[in-house]
């Protein structure tokens, strides 16, 4: 590969770009809303590694698991593609999960080019440091900016076969019609013969579920309050985070795990001169977390156009990888 392209490629545009508007419209909408993809500024990272870390938080935990554990089959399931290919991971964060199946496919041989994706260029400096002393084999393309945009980018580089991964229960983050245009935008993206692992969380005991977005450290909560901060910081704004608390509920039988501001007195917020009501016990949503059972992947998977190729489970069953072929 040229070693042109192992510099990062950026996006032009800067991130404040789509935050604005995004802010604005999801304030002024009915009910309050804001986008939980802007919980990752630096401090955000920082919060979401310690969520990581919390015992409650089981999710990395299983899918580490699964890529510490199972990674001969994950690589059999991948290297059904026979030839080299791109590996293309849509969120990579720190790829601390990945790093071991990275290492298992340098360990075989494979001839692949590791793409990790993320919008936040913070996250992608540690990955890139982790990963060349980690594995210094390894050819590594960071794309930072959004998923299709830098998907496209990645379809564009070369014509090689696709693997693209999208770990960590990240699917769970849409809303489920939204999570089919999706799948099915990843889909159009690629060609016969191309391969997609997606990590699922599992419907499981409710409680079980509650806890790991209800931690009693309050680390979710910090981590859904800055918010707030951030949009004081970058959009020049008012809000006293201090007026607000985290709110957290899961519903077994849509599998829905949904977070919640709840402002706790009426009050006004200016953002870029604009202003906007609050009314005590008024909700902002800022997150869902889907979660699934194999019915839902099944359908997910044929309604976005892919077929299911096998399914890998960490040892609770609480988890699944699932690799679909287009
Ligand atoms: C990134 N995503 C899969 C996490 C989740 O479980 O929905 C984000 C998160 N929000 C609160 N805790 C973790």
């Amino acid at each position: 590969m040229n070693i042109q392209l192992k510099q990062k490629v950026q996006l032009s545009d800067d991130d404040t770009g789509s935050f604005r508007p995004d802010v604005l419209e999801g304030l002024s909408a009915e009910p309050k809303k804001l986008p939980s993809k802007y919980f990752y500024d630096k401090t955000g990272d920082r919060l979401f590694q310690q969520i990581m870390a919390m015992p409650e938080y089981y999710l990395t935990q299983c899918e580490l698991d699964i890529f510490q554990n199972k990674a001969e089959e994950l690589v059999k399931a991948i290297s059904n593609i026979n030839e080299s290919f791109d590996l293309i991971e849509l969120g990579a964060g720190d790829a601390m999960k990945s790093s071991y199946l990275l290492q298992n496919l340098l360990e075989k041989g494979t001839d692949f080019t590791y793409m990790p994706i993320d919008i936040s260029g913070n996250i992608l400096s540690v990955l890139q440091e982790n990963l060349n002393k980690k594995l210094p084999g390894l050819e590594i393309l960071p794309l930072e900016g959004e998923y299709f945009e830098m998907l496209d980018k990645a379809t564009g580089l070369s014509k090689r076969k696709k693997v693209v991964l999208f770990l960590g229960g990240n699917i769970g983050n849409m809303e489920v019609e939204e999570a089919g245009q999706f799948c099915n935008g990843i889909k159009n993206r690629l060609n016969p013969g191309d391969l997609l692992l997606v990590g699922f969380d599992l419907k499981k005991n409710p409680n079980t579920i509650l806890a790991a977005y209800n931690d009693p450290a309050g680390i979710t909560a910090s981590f859904n309050l800055n918010l707030l901060t951030r949009i004081n910081r970058e959009l020049d704004a008012d809000f006293k985070v201090e007026n607000f608390e985290h709110y957290q509920m899961y519903d077994p039988v849509s599998g829905a795990c949904r977070s919640f501001l709840v402002s706790l007195c009426d009050q006004d917020v200016h953002i870029s001169k604009q202003v906007f009501r609050f009314k005590e016990n008024e909700l902002v949503s800022v997150e869902i977390s889907q979660k699934f059972s194999q019915q839902d992947i099944r359908q997910l998977a044929v309604d976005s156009g892919f077929h299911i190729l096998s399914e890998i489970k960490d040892s609770k069953n609480w988890f699944v990888d699932s690799i679909w072929m287009v």
